[in-house]
């Protein structure tokens, strides 16, 4: 039921003068910065763009599982592939977190998953593109953490209360990923010349769809407006992505490597960095399921649902086995 109503739509923000009494009410509440409750009324919009955006944000944290997965078997050393290990955990682990903070708005992770694998439900753009290296799973966690920690240290002040206290533990563990990327960097940019290269080869690839993480420019983006209203986002998409080229372009300095854009230029003024945009024709592209892995990752998590059914199957004949038994139970004590 819920397939229809994902799907949100940009219309403009309404002024109080629109809005009906419980409306202006809950408005009043999201400006007092008061965390709505599963329980408290919310408009009918304000749940639908939340359920598109948490569930997009699960599916991204599950789907970006697969990149760096795919090199827990090769990483150079039994440390690396501990840290690594445990990283993708931890990915898995925001998942849950935030599906249980989308079924808390009366969806469930079956709904969110069956519209994930037909195309209804979208994940991170950044996950269509390969892990070709060991450096790219340095810029993975480099580049890839970095844009997601810009993005969600704000969420942690997300109205939806919910949502709200997932980022807060979710973002304690995303600065450590960012870290072991930013080492992996290091490690490979004060390697041999060949691993520098690398780590260069992996920064040019990584850098534009980093960027493109932040979503499409504020006058393209069709729902920051009234998602800022309802402070579901607290800032806009390009003020996140200037805050991240004003952070990562030092951090690559420190680390020797060229951000493969002449346009970058320090504003000695402002103390903002200008910079290309990135080819946007690409990013929609990429959305509409046209990027260089988007079969792989649909296919992979196809097979991991179609793996899954027994275990859910089990679970569920179990829960009717015991609901069947306490009901036979309480016929006889009647
Ligand atoms: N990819 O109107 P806006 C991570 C879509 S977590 C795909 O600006 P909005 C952790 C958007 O859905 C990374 N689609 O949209 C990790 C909309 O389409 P729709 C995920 C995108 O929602 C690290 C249309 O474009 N983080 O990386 C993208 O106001 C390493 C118009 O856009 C989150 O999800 C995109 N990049 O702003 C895991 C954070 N950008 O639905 C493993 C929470 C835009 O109307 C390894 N989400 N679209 O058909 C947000 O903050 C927001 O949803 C934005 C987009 C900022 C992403």
């Amino acid at each position: 039921m819920y397939a229809q109503m994902v799907k949100s739509t940009g219309k403009g923000v309404k002024t109080r003068d629109d809005m009906t009494e419980e409306e202006r009410h809950f408005q009043d509440k999201v400006d007092a910065d008061i965390k709505i409750e599963p329980r408290d009324w919310m408009p009918e919009e304000y749940r639908k763009t939340l359920i598109r955006q948490i569930g997009q944000h699960a599916h991204s944290e599950i789907v970006g599982q697969l990149p760096e997965g795919n090199w827990i078997t090769r990483a150079p050393t039994l440390e690396r592939k501990a840290i690594l290990l445990a990283k993708v955990q931890d990915e898995a682990g925001h998942g849950l977190y935030l599906y249980c903070a989308a079924e808390t708005l009366g969806i469930s992770r079956d709904e969110m998953t069956e519209m994930l694998l037909s195309g209804r439900m979208k994940y991170s753009s950044i996950f269509n593109y390969p892990t070709l290296t060991w450096a790219d799973i340095g810029a993975v966690g480099w580049l890839v953490d970095g844009a997601a920690i810009m993005n969600q240290v704000p969420l942690q002040r997300t109205s939806y209360g919910p949502y709200s206290r997932a980022m807060i533990r979710i973002c304690k563990e995303e600065s450590f990923h960012q870290r072991q990327g930013y080492d992996i960097m290091m490690k490979m940019a004060q390697g041999s010349p060949a691993q520098k290269r690398m780590a260069q080869d992996a920064l040019n690839r990584f850098w534009y769809p980093s960027l493109m993480m932040f979503g499409p420019s504020d006058k393209e983006s069709v729902h920051s407006a009234q998602s800022m209203a309802w402070k579901i986002k607290i800032n806009t998409n390009d003020e996140l992505r200037q805050k991240f080229v004003d952070q990562t372009v030092p951090q690559a300095e420190y680390l020797g490597l060229t951000i493969p854009d002449d346009k970058l230029k320090l504003n000695e003024e402002t103390g903002h960095y200008a910079f290309s945009e990135p080819d946007w024709t690409e990013f929609f592209n990429v959305l509409k399921g046209n990027g260089p892995c988007n079969n792989e990752r649909l296919e992979a998590r196809q097979k991991a649902w179609e793996d899954g059914q027994w275990v859910r199957d089990g679970m569920l004949a179990h829960a009717r086995k015991k609901a069947a038994r306490a009901g036979a139970a309480q016929m006889a004590a009647e």
